[in-house]
């Protein structure tokens, strides 16, 4: 059953146990090659870790936000995106073309992340679509504009969200993770998946 929260098209229990097993396998392999950093915002250190897979990865540092082709601390090139998360954006993008990005975030105990718009990308156009694995989150919607009434909706490790049309300028974030309720990641807590194109 799909649910629809301002325009963002969440699709409940998309994958199955085995599925984000293997997924949750694949992304380790991913963090082994360009492994997790700590993004820097305006405001401070990110409480979210980070990685990317794909030609582009997003990085944020004292310089600013901007996606780059080289992993910042070992000078290579991101990894290729699994092909276990490829086939889930084909599945649901409705587009014929394959992302450029994959971006890994990886939530551990209090991690958050606030109202934010995507917007670093070149076309608009495309989706981003979202696979949540591990501990459940509470995602929270806003509009395009600044302020205004949210929505929240807990999202659950399987879950897939796609964020087009309209809905791809939205502000969201995660307001906070209900620890313990997932024992799929080693260590305890939550990775989001955002699969991007972003030129
Ligand atoms: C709505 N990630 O990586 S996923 C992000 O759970 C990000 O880690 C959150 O926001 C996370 O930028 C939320 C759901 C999501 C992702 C991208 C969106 C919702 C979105 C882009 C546009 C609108
Ligand atoms: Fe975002």
């Amino acid at each position: 059953e799909e649910i629809d929260l301002r325009g963002v098209r969440v699709l409940p229990g998309f994958l199955g146990p085995d599925a984000q097993a293997a997924m949750v396998a694949d992304l380790r392999k991913v963090a082994r090659a360009a492994p997790v950093m700590r993004p820097v915002t305006r405001r401070g250190p990110m409480s979210v870790r980070m990685t990317s897979a794909g030609r582009l990865g997003w990085v944020a540092d004292r310089r600013g936000y901007r996606y780059e082709e080289l992993h910042p601390e070992t000078g290579r090139p991101w990894p290729s995106i699994p092909q276990s998360v490829l086939a889930v954006w084909r599945a649901v993008s409705g587009t014929d073309v394959d992302p450029d990005s994959c971006l890994v975030n990886l939530y551990r105990e209090g991690a958050k992340m606030g109202l934010h718009q995507d917007r670093d990308e070149g076309d608009f156009s495309y989706p981003v679509v979202s696979i949540s694995l591990g501990d459940e989150a509470l995602f929270r919607v806003g509009s395009v504009e600044k302020g205004g009434r949210t929505a929240s909706i807990w999202l659950r490790s399987g879950d897939v969200a796609v964020m087009g049309g309209a809905a791809r300028l939205v502000h969201h974030g995660i307001d906070r993770l209900r620890e313990g309720s997932s024992t799929l990641i080693t260590g305890g807590g939550r990775i989001n998946v955002t699969l991007r194109v972003v030129r």
